[in-house]
Formats: C-alpha cells, sequence, structure tokens
C-alpha cells in the first residue's frame, strides 16, 4: 500500500500584488503530482522579516498528504516559485514573490544539504504560527513542541488575518 505522508507548505509574497501570488501557489499545490492538498489557512499580513526597506508579507499555511519523498517534494514546491517568477538574488530575507518553505514533513528531522527539517523557522516566525496553529494547534513540531505552545511564546501584535 502506497504511504501518505503529512507535511505542512509555508507560503509567503510581498511583491506584485502578494495575496493573488498566495492563494494561486495554493491552488497550484493541490494540482501536484502524488499529492492532495487537505487544507489551507486564512491569509496573514505582517512587516518584514529582515531587510526593513521592502513591502509588507502576506503569509498562509497549507497541510498536504503526499507520497511524494521529502526532497522530491522540495522540488516540486520550487518549481511553483520559478513560475511566480521568483528570482533570486542572493539578498538573505529579500523581497519574492513567492517563497514556499517546506515546514514539516511527517516526522522526519534532518539537517542535509539543500533540506533543512523541521524547517529552521518555524517555531520562531509568528507569521507560520498563526496560520498553523488555525489548522493544527496540536501539530507537533519535531524537536521543537506543540504549535500552540510555540505559539505562546511569540509576539504576535505585528501579524493580521485579512478577511477571507
Ligand atoms: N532549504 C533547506 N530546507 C528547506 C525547507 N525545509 N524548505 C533550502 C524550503 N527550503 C529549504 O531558500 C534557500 C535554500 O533553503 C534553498 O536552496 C533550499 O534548498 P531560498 O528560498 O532560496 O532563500 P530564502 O527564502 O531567501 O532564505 P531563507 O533563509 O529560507 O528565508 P526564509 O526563511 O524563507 O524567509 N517576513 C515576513 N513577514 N514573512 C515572510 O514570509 N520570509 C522571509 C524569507 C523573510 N522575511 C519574511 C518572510
Ligand atoms: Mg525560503
Amino acid at each position: 500500500m502506497t504511504a501518505w505522508t503529512p507535511a505542512w507548505v509555508g507560503l509567503g509574497s510581498n511583491l506584485d500584488d502578494p495575496a493573488a501570488h498566495v492563494a494561486r501557489a495554493a491552488d497550484q499545490l493541490a494540482d501536484l503530482p502524488d499529492t492532495r492538498c487537505v487544507t489551507r489557512s486564512s491569509l496573514y499580513a505582517s512587516p518584514p522579516m529582515g531587510p526593513p526597506d521592502q513591502p509588507d508579507y502576506v503569509n498562509a499555511v497549507a497541510g498536504v498528504l503526499t507520497t511524494l519523498g521529502p526532497r522530491d517534494l522540495l522540488g516540486a514546491l520550487q518549481a511553483i516559485e520559478r513560475d511566480h517568477g521568483r528570482v533570486r538574488d542572493g539578498e538573505r530575507w529579500g523581497p519574492r514573490t513567492l517563497d514556499l518553505d517546506l515546514l514539516v514533513f511527517g516526522g522526519l528531522v534532518t539537517d542535509e544539504t539543500g533540506l533543512t527539517l523541521p524547517h529552521p523557522g518555524v517555531h520562531e516566525r509568528a507569521f507560520v504560527l498563526l496560520p498553523l496553529a488555525e489548522l493544527a494547534p496540536a501539530l507537533p513540531i519535531p524537536g521543537r513542541g506543540r504549535v500552540r505552545d510555540l505559539l505562546s511564546r511569540v509576539d504576535t501584535g505585528k501579524v493580521r488575518r485579512l478577511p477571507r
């Protein structure tokens, strides 16, 4: 029998109508081969983490079930980023049309070239934990704790949920 792994994807954009990029990317997630998009959060707006001279971000989280391995899923996410005209100019945390982060892949903990799981920012970023808590407050982030407990430790004051 094929094994389906639950995985969580963080979506973010701060260029060229960010809400539209995030919404279209969520639709594309649902169309990935060997993958079902099970749930997606509301959109959340927040000021940039990193260089301040860039527009606010729109973020969301989606939950998928997949028979892909983590590298193939990440490769598929990067293909969606490219479809959105994502240009990597080397600036860390610089503006982007679309960023798709593989937040959690089942219970996998790994730190290999090009793939760190859970994503190293999940446990400390309000713009990830708020949408994740909307969908899965009891989800364990391997090695870090449950989403609702992690959320209670971060400052959510600057993150706004956008109306559906
Ligand atoms: N990589 C390793 N593990 C993963 C993973 N689990 N998911 C590698 C995704 N990518 C992973 O990513 C750099 C490399 O990470 C890739 O080659 C991949 O193999 P990138 O997307 O090219 O670079 P980046 O996104 O600029 O860097 P980084 O450190 O991943 O940034 P983040 O963490 O994605 O943060 N402010 C707000 N308010 N909201 C945001 O969403 N996002 C960022 C980017 C900055 N500020 C933000 C937000
Ligand atoms: Mg990224």
